[in-house]
């Protein structure tokens, strides 16, 4: 299963961005590469980390695990390794790893002369992590703005950010990620549907093509939008939702500081109600 006949084909020098022919080879499936190299070692200290970080506060329960950002006392300086210096240094090592990641993905994509749409795709979701971690944090003037690392301290962190701001669902841009996620779940469920009922007909009947796929919705809606075009749907709507993540976070604090309810003021205030 991991070596299919026509990977051979594909295993070609050349592509990467750094290390020339160095890191250039695969071990067993997987292509190595400088950023392979880099994405290893960043993800297994900050793995080491957050399980170092556990270990001190005697916590063992990977429900209750909190690797929590440092006081807001210490500002944008570096914190004491126990009271929030591992989640900076953490913060590091997962930006590290991450950017490893991309650029690894853009490493093989050249290899095999594609587009780079596909580190592109992840770079959004990084840019948001970024965006909650560092950029928020900045703009704020202390890194304890970043977020817990935990499973129920950061859905804590969540609830008790978007009580801050009175009500988030009345953010516009919290509006339009949520919107943008759930159409992407929407368009990948009828793609996702379409092509596993087009590819699984009755025993005995033969496989359908995207023919089918066309008239399915041509009969339906009265509209299809193709098999290139739903993937070019997909791939925006995706890149949407992240992206509108991103500012509506930035948004609540550097540049909001009510109650979002209260910023819809400027819709009563219009002149056309006098
Ligand atoms: C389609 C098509 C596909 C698809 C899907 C459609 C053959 C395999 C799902 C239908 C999608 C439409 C009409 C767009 C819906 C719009 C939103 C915003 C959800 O036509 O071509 O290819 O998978």
């Amino acid at each position: 299963m991991a070596m299919l006949s026509f990977e051979q084909k594909y295993r070609v020098r050349g592509g990467t961005l750094i290390g020339g022919d160095l890191f250039d080879f695969w071990v067993g499936p997987f292509y190595v590469g400088f950023f392979g190299v880099t994405t290893i070692l960043f993800s297994v200290l900050g793995t080491a980390l957050i399980i170092y970080g556990a270990a001190l506060q005697g916590v063992w329960n990977p429900w209750t695990i909190n690797i929590a950002p440092p006081d807001l006392k210490y500002g944008l300086g570096l914190a004491p390794l126990q009271e929030g210096g591992i989640w900076q240094v953490v913060t590091v090592c997962a930006l590290g790893a991450f950017v490893s990641w991309a650029l690894r993905q853009a490493e093989i994509s050249r290899k095999l002369g594609m587009g780079y749409h596909i580190p592109f795709a992840y770079g959004m979701a990084v840019f948001a992590y970024f965006t909650l971690v560092v950029i928020r944090p900045v703009l704020m003037g202390a890194w304890g703005h970043g977020f817990p690392y935990g499973i129920l301290s950061h859905l804590d962190w969540v609830s008790n950010v978007g009580y801050q701001y009175l009500h988030f669902h009345y953010n516009p841009a919290h509006m339009l990620a949520v919107s943008f996620f759930f159409t992407t779940v929407l368009a990948l469920s009828l793609h996702g549907s379409l092509v596993l009922s087009a590819l699984n007909p009755p025993k005995g009947e033969p496989v359908k093509t995207a023919e089918h796929e066309n008239t399915f919705y041509r009969d339906i809606i009265g509209y299809s939008i193709g098999t290139l075009g739903i993937h070019r749907l997909g791939l925006f709507l995706a890149l949407n939702a992240g992206f509108w993540s991103a500012v509506c976070i930035v948004l609540s604090g550097p540049f909001w500081t009510r109650g979002w309810p209260e910023w819809w003021s400027w819709w009563l205030n219009l002149p056309i109600w006098r």
